[in-house]
């Protein structure tokens, strides 16, 4: 053995010891399946980059909106859900985990738990040069369920027109396999046992004023009828197929 592996052994074994003593005292860091970290190993959420930029969706959702929208109402949730979690069991826990028990814990987790969660999927089944139709089975299944693919489109703007006041409107999984247009008050999701209509959303429409006023002002129909102009079907398609898994 030469003198610098001898002098190296004691410094690499503290190394080694120090290494498994930090593997088994923190917690990995969780990651969204596009390998982004959604919750960091001290069991904060954290808010995403936009997958585009704030412009990317001009004309039908302008640039100030998605500025303000992402960097301050959903920074805002994120923020909240995690003062309102710390130090207590909802720390490290998946928000679909909260969700299925949501009527157990606090408002401002279902507010702010709710609003982080509506928005990451808002973002995601957005995007730029989107829009048309969804294709394959995702397309077939909306046929089926609500008789074309305009039907749906009229019954899911119709579930954001009719929402009074805040909330959103959803495209869900429901527990029998099958398509179904939804809407709930405020930051609640039908992930959450607090939904009178329960599942799991592939699409979501943020009806809030915040999310429109800027450019539409009190038009909410027309901001409806623009989204379809950026939804990304692909990524639609893809929770689809994960739902019906
Ligand atoms: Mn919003």
């Amino acid at each position: 053995m030469n003198t610098v592996v001898r002098l190296m052994l004691p410094v690499l074994l503290v190394l080694a010891i120090a290494g498994c003593q930090q593997a088994t005292g923190e917690r990995n860091p969780i990651n969204n399946d596009k390998g982004e970290e959604v919750m960091t190993k001290t069991g904060k959420h954290v808010l995403q980059d936009l997958p585009y930029a704030h412009n990317a969706l001009e004309p039908y959702i302008d640039e100030r909106t998605m500025e303000i929208h992402h960097g301050k109402h959903h920074q805002a949730y994120v923020n909240n859900l995690n003062s309102a979690i710390e130090g207590t069991e909802l720390e490290n826990m998946p928000l679909e985990e909260i969700f299925r028990n949501m009527s157990q814990h606090p408002a401002a987790v279902r507010n702010n738990g709710g609003g982080h969660w509506n928005h990451d999927l808002f973002w995601n089944i957005m995007g730029p040069d989107a829009g048309g139709k969804p294709s394959g089975d995702l397309l077939r299944s909306i046929e089926k369920h609500f008789g074309s693919f305009s039907d749906f489109q009229e019954a899911f703007s119709r579930a954001g027109a009719t929402r009074f006041g805040s909330g959103w409107a959803w495209l869900i999984v429901n527990a029998n396999g099958e398509l179904q247009v939804t809407s709930t008050p405020n930051q609640d999701n039908p992930l959450m046992d607090v939904a009178d209509v329960r599942g799991t959303p592939i699409l979501g429409l943020d009806v809030w004023e915040h999310a429109y006023y800027l450019k539409y002002q009190n038009r909410r129909p027309e901001y409806l009828s623009n989204f379809w102009n950026v939804v990304n079907w692909e990524e639609v398609e893809r929770r689809y197929a994960e739902a019906i898994k």
